[in-house]
């Protein structure tokens, strides 16, 4: 009996891998958001499907405490990768108190997009600074 047990357990535990592994070959966009090379806390990532999106951060990901964050299963789109510095950590975004940025890697002030194609594993999605909203 005890040996039937312990292949169950084995069973479960190989089919738990498989799970994880299947997730992992979704789409992912990971990244690091930081302030003048600062991370931030309370840091949201959002992926907006465009510029003008409502910003509810209970549909963001959190940032880890040094700014990292990775967002999986992503549906393959367009994105506009959006964050916010919840800075008084109520998990809502008020533009005259917590800071906002956006991907922007030619640093022209405009949101620049994201294209997230079946599969894909983007790295890299890098946001530097955030600004109080004008
Ligand atoms: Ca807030
Ligand atoms: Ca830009």
């Amino acid at each position: 009996m005890k040996k039937f047990y312990i292949m169950l357990v084995g069973l479960l535990v190989f089919a738990g891998c498989k799970d994880v592994q299947e997730e992992i070959e979704q789409c992912t966009v990971s990244g690091k958001v930081t302030n003048g090379e600062q991370a931030l806390a309370n840091t949201y990532v959002l992926l907006l499907k465009s510029k003008e999106s409502d910003i509810n951060l209970s549909n963001g990901w959190k940032a880890g405490n040094d700014g990292t964050y990775k967002i999986i299963r992503v549906d393959p789109s367009t994105y506009y990768v959006t964050t916010i510095a919840d800075t008084n950590g109520n998990i809502v975004y008020e533009p005259d108190k917590d800071l906002i940025g956006w991907y922007d890697p030619d640093d022209n002030l405009e949101p620049d997009s994201i294209v997230v194609n079946d599969g894909d594993n983007l790295t890299g999605i890098d946001i530097d600074t955030l600004y109080i909203a004008p």
